[in-house]
């Protein structure tokens, strides 16, 4: 059986060397851990694609097709279905977009798959082998406080050269925190840990001495997070990950995180206005202690990717300048930016419908580049263009060639980083010029997507567009 398992693209971190296409990023788990789940079968065979470094092999023949559905690339997600089931192939749809929007994502799939699918996906192959396929499958695994049994990700599957780290592992799921605009909350009610025997097992088969952790918290339980990190020690590679600004609060942690290797961490500052971070429940930032945060980590040899968001209620027309002023005296070594954006089955959205603030329920503008809210203290064009000026500020050359001399051992990392952005900033200045987003018939009901789904509102010709450029 031929399976090919899709991530549709994700445009923003693609750096392009000459007629290469790298991404700026570790290698995605999602499809490597789909394919691990069904261990070793003589009879399957995976074909692993992330468009971000692929082309889609259109006229592949599969016998199943399987997509990861973020909301930004839903659309995209729903055009390579369509094409697919055109051919005659089933496609089952999964992912934190379908796990939101099940009703909408059905639409578009032979089979949905809700939540996490380690027990769901075997499940699946098993009733395809007998032509018994179900439209649904829930994941109804207990949410422990621990998740035992996961397998290593079939990282063979994946073409290592397109990626900065091509292995990655995984920590933990979910998140102890619950901020407004996050999905991982909405989707992942628990906070669980892997089993830290099942952790360093993979680690110690990740080939190279470098390896990342896409996990958005994994530090979050203090004792937990010692015991993993000093499980790590002996194995001395390299590594980086994410984490709260509250990482550096405990100096223990702190050093156990350096002992085990970690050089780079990527961290939601997200505002420098307390009121707004009180806003989002996000209060657990200090504004006050970045400094210090900052201070720390880079004492300790730890590059700082460090995200801002705009948008919020409290910003008005003065937090670009405050905030490119800021990341600069913090020190911040790869600065982010981001427009807040109310994802479907968040609190954010639910308080944007009430309020009447949703421009555009179109899922392909929800990649946080875009305006899809009414912000309160500014016009949603000034927040647009505010955006993309404190970008161009923050990445001009002698600002970047500045943060990469000042981060010392860190260099290559810092100015990869830089460069990656910059990219960014060049192609957020070439891309389709700010229109007011118009929503289409806004639901009447506060269910959120599960109205969403006609005809009409999804925009049905330019979801049968399966783009063919080349990359
Ligand atoms: C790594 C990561 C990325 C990577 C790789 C993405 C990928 N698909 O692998 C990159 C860097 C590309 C990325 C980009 C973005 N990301 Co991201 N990312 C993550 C992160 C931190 C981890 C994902 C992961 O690897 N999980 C581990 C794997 C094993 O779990 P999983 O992906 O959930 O897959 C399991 C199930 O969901 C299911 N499943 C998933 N897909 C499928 C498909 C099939 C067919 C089946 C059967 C099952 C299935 O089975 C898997 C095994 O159980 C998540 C947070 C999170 N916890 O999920 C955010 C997250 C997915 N990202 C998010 C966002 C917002 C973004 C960006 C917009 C950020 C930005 N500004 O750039 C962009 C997307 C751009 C766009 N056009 O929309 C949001 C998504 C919100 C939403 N509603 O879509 C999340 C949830 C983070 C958050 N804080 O809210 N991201
Ligand atoms: S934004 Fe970060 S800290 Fe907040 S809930 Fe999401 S993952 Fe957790």
């Amino acid at each position: 059986m031929k399976i090919l398992l899709i991530t549709p693209d994700a445009h923003m971190h693609k750096l392009y060397i000459g007629p290469h296409v790298r991404s700026c990023r570790e290698a995605p788990l999602t499809l490597t851990t789909l394919a691990a789940l069904t261990g070793e079968d003589p009879d399957i065979e995976y074909k692993l694609v992330d468009e971000s470094v692929d082309l889609v092999p259109l006229d592949f023949p599969a016998d199943l097709v399987g997509i990861s559905v973020m909301t930004g690339t839903a659309r995209r997600a729903y055009a390579l279905a369509d094409h697919f089931r055109f051919r005659g192939i089933k496609v089952v749809l999964g992912g934190v977009h379908v796990s939101i929007c099940p009703q909408e994502a059905a639409q578009f799939a032979d089979s949905i798959v809700v939540g996490m699918a380690e027990r769901t996906w075997p499940q699946l192959i098993a009733d395809l082998r007998q032509g018994k396929l179900a439209a649904r499958y829930d994941d109804d695994s207990p949410q422990d406080a621990f998740v035992p049994g996961l397998p290593t990700p079939r990282w063979d599957l994946l073409r290592k050269s397109g990626y900065m780290l091509p292995y990655t592992v995984q920590f933990t799921r979910g998140c102890v925190h619950a901020c407004d605009f996050c999905t991982v909350p909405a989707v992942w009610k628990k906070f669980q840990r892997r089993p830290v025997a099942d952790i360093i097992r993979d680690i110690k088969l990740v080939p190279g001495k470098r390896f990342a952790v896409s996990d958005v918290s994994p530090f979050d339980d203090v004792a937990w997070a010692k015991e993993l990190l000093t499980a790590m020690i002996p194995l001395k590679k390299k590594w980086g990950g994410l984490a709260t600004t509250r990482v550096t609060d405990d100096p223990e942690l702190m050093d156990l995180l350096v002992k085990a290797g970690c050089n780079y961490l990527l961290i939601g500052f997200e505002s420098t206005e307390q009121s707004s971070l009180k806003q989002i429940y996000k209060g657990f930032n200090k504004s006050d202690d970045y400094k210090e945060t900052v201070r720390i980590l880079h004492k300790s040899g730890i590059t700082i990717q460090g995200c801002f968001v705009f948008g919020f209620d409290h910003d008005n027309a003065d937090i670009f300048a405050t905030t490119v002023q800021r990341v600069t005296d913090l020190g911040i070594d790869i600065p982010r930016y981001s427009i807040y954006t109310p994802y479907p089955g968040t609190r954010l959205f639910q308080r944007m419908e009430q309020e009447g603030r949703i421009l555009s329920y179109d899922w392909a503008d929800y990649d946080t580049m875009h305006v899809v809210h009414r912000p309160m203290n500014m016009s949603p064009v000034a927040l647009y263009e505010g955006f993309r000026w404190a970008y161009k500020e923050t990445f001009k050359i002698k600002s970047m060639l500045s943060r990469a001399f000042a981060s010392g051992l860190n260099f290559p990392i810092t100015l990869a980083g830089n460069i990656t952005y910059r990219n960014y900033v060049t192609r957020l200045y070439r891309s389709r010029a700010f229109e007011m987003p118009v929503s289409s018939a806004a639901p009447t009901t506060n269910s959120q997507c599960e109205e969403l789904g006609t005809e009409q509102d999804r925009g049905a010709p330019r979801l049968l567009s399966v783009d063919r450029r080349a990359v």
